[in-house]
């Protein structure tokens, strides 16, 4: 099945940080309910955008999230003293959104990992910066994999990210991550592939036609997962079509229970 994960709680959405600023619990709860009821699989909380606030904003953010729905949490923050507050205050096996190749990151995120139950997202990120080639970013899946194994972890409890980048700044960053994801799910059987859907539209008009197409051509590659806006009608409608043209859905049944509720429109 395929993992969505909501995105929208995130104090770098104007909406959310004065939601945070103002205390109001209940645009927050309508959100997360809205994402719930729209599908998502995990709620994504990112409280980064408050310099010097993530951790007070994040510990109030995990209380109301969790007190509006009952799905599991995606964690998102780049700092692992973040994470390690998050993690003590959930009370569902959530997803740790992200471990990296960043030598600092990594050193302390595998001490954090061992023996935990959890879902981590693994970027392709190391201390020379962002993926340049699809081989790149290959090597780098396979390296951290290969260390997440060592530590005992499942490669279904793995999410690698490729890092999705805009078109807008290199005509080759779609095919470099499509070529990725083909590979890394042949060669690691049994990994996920997620990332920020959105990024590849950025610094580009009409985003929601290109993130929905991006969608389906990264599933026809095996992508898996991905961090998106459950709210959207037409990408939804897109996710579900794109997998039954996949084959993941036995006799066409969620295609069309979707469209028998009025999901799928044309
Ligand atoms: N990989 C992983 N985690 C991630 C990302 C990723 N977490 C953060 C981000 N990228 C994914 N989350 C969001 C959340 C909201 C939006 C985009 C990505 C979004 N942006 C609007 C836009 O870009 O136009 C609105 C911006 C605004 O209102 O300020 O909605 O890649 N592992």
């Amino acid at each position: 099945m395929f993992t969505i994960i909501g995105e929208r709680i995130n104090t770098t959405l104007g909406n959310i940080k004065k939601a945070v600023e103002n205390k109001d619990i209940e645009y927050i709860r309508e959100d997360v309910k809205k994402q719930t009821q729209c599908g998502a699989t995990y709620i994504d909380v990112n409280a980064g955008a408050r310099i010097g606030h993530e951790e007070e904003d994040m510990k109030w953010l995990l209380e109301i999230v969790q007190g509006a729905t009952d799905l599991p949490l995606c964690l998102d923050s780049p700092d692992p003293q973040i994470l390690e507050t998050a993690y003590a205050l959930v009370n569902k096996t959530p997803m740790i959104n992200s471990i990296s190749l960043e030598k600092d990151r990594f050193d302390s995120m595998i001490p954090f990992l061992k023996g935990k139950n959890c879902k981590i997202i693994a970027l392709c990120m190391d201390d020379s910066g962002m993926p340049k080639t699809s081989e790149d970013i290959i090597n780098r899946a396979k390296t951290i994999v290969g260390e997440l194994e060592n530590i005992g972890m499942k490669r279904d409890d793995i999410f690698v990210d490729p890092l999705i980048q805009p078109m807008s700044v290199d005509n080759n960053n779609g095919t470099m991550v499509m070529d990725a994801v083909k590979a890394i799910m042949q060669d690691l059987g049994g990994v996920h592939t997620t990332g920020g859907l959105s990024n590849i539209s950025y610094g580009l008009p009409k985003r929601k036609i290109i993130n929905r197409s991006f969608l389906l051509m990264m599933m026809a590659n095996g992508f898996d997962s991905a961090i998106m806006d459950p709210l959207d009608k037409d990408i939804m409608a897109a996710l579900k079509t794109g997998e039954m043209l996949a084959g993941h859905d036995n006799y066409c049944m969620n295609f069309l229970t979707s469209v028998r509720a009025g999901e799928i429109e044309a």
